[in-house]
């Protein structure tokens, strides 16, 4: 694993310490999961503020160069005890997830230090995974794909989407999944004409289903969509799901390190808008996945930022009809200097149930 306290405090200049917050940003550089405490890095000094629920735990898992602290009484108190005499002038904290309210008890109580807002470093660095992140998230898609083999047996047009959602979410679990990456997504018939509907108690019928589901093994989430059919497809949807296929499979064989993520975007896109589809695609081709289901980079039209190698992508272009149906189909990558690795498995050829 690379050091990544010391590739964080490249961005501390002399008499800056930074007040890490989020729970999954401490996670990733202390390399403990817990739930209330703080990091406070200074560029001599990194130490783990927690209470005695988690204190063990910390103290046993935490990377090189972390000092745990017992937080009990005021934590201002005890950051400020802590920063005594280290020259530390300026605090910088996480304003994408600071609430109000804390940053308000921060600059009242620790008035003496100056609050920045930090560069976003942190999302830059977690966008490239390593190998043990790549590692954890190809065993939670490997999961999720054995629970689509098992969920394909189980669909009939007796059952509803919320049962399907549900013996997903089961089967993930059973399958070794610590918990669900995100609220399974099943929708059917008409409903499959919303990319985020809510599964519902009604009979699946005949049409298409859109799933879209993921598992969480190791903190890290997985993300897949597969849409199926009950019944025989139209010609319109026959050709609708050929079109968001085909725009797949051409930003699949196109993506690399040093694209821009526009471009990425309309590897797809333009596709979907030649088959006249363009209207009905409204959301971006995709997004980077880790601890959290959805992070940087962004694979949107308006994205200005360019893939690196490392970074874990999902590709899922869709087409929605309003009213009518949807189709997503959504796979995992992993961008290379020379192109992308596919980390999703399962088959995507047009499956009629
Ligand atoms: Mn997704």
């Amino acid at each position: 694993m690379k050091d990544r306290l010391s590739e964080f405090r490249k961005i501390l200049k002399k008499g800056q310490a930074a007040l890490i917050t989020d729970e999954l940003s401490i996670r990733y550089l202390c390399g403990v999961p817990f739930t209330d405490g703080l990091l406070l890095i200074t560029n001599e000094r990194a130490f783990i503020l927690t209470d005695s629920r988690y204190i063990e735990a910390v103290g046993k898992g935490a990377a090189d160069g972390f000092k745990t602290v017992l937080m009990s009484g005021s934590q201002t108190e005890l950051i400020k005890k802590l920063l005594s005499g280290s020259g530390v002038s300026s605090i910088g904290y996480e304003e994408g997830s600071l609430s109000c309210l804390r940053k308000r008890i921060y600059t009242e109580k620790l008035s003496e230090y100056r609050f920045f807002p930090l560069e976003d470093r942190l999302s830059e660095m977690r966008s490239v995974k390593d190998d043990t992140e790549k590692e954890n998230i190809v065993k939670a898609q490997r999961i999720a794909e054995a629970a689509f083999d098992f969920i394909l047996g189980f669909i009939t047009p007796e059952v509803t989407e919320a049962e399907v959602a549900l013996e997903l979410e089961y089967r993930m679990k059973k399958y070794g999944a610590e918990g669900i990456a995100f609220e399974t997504i099943a929708v059917s018939g008409k409903n499959s004409s919303m990319p985020h509907g809510i599964p519902g108690r009604q009979k699946l019928g005949t049409g298409f289903l859109t799933m879209d589901f993921g598992a969480k093994y190791g903190g890290y989430c997985s993300d897949m969509t597969r849409t199926v059919c009950l019944g025989k497809p139209d010609d319109e949807m026959k050709k609708v799901y050929e079109t968001v296929l085909k725009a797949q499979t051409n930003a699949l064989e196109h993506i690399k390190a040093g694209m821009k993520c526009s471009e990425a975007d309309a590897l797809a896109r333009d596709i979907i808008t030649e088959a006249g589809y363009g209207k009905c695609f409204g959301h971006s081709l995709g997004h980077g996945v880790g601890l959290y289901i959805h992070e940087p980079v962004n694979l949107s039209p308006r994205s200005g930022s360019v893939l690196q190698a490392g970074n874990i992508v999902t590709v899922e272009p869709g087409i929605y009809l309003e009213g009518r149906f949807g189709v997503r189909i959504e796979d995992m990558v992993c961008v290379t200097e020379e192109g992308c690795e596919n980390l999703t498995q399962a088959d995507k050829s047009l499956i009629v149930l």
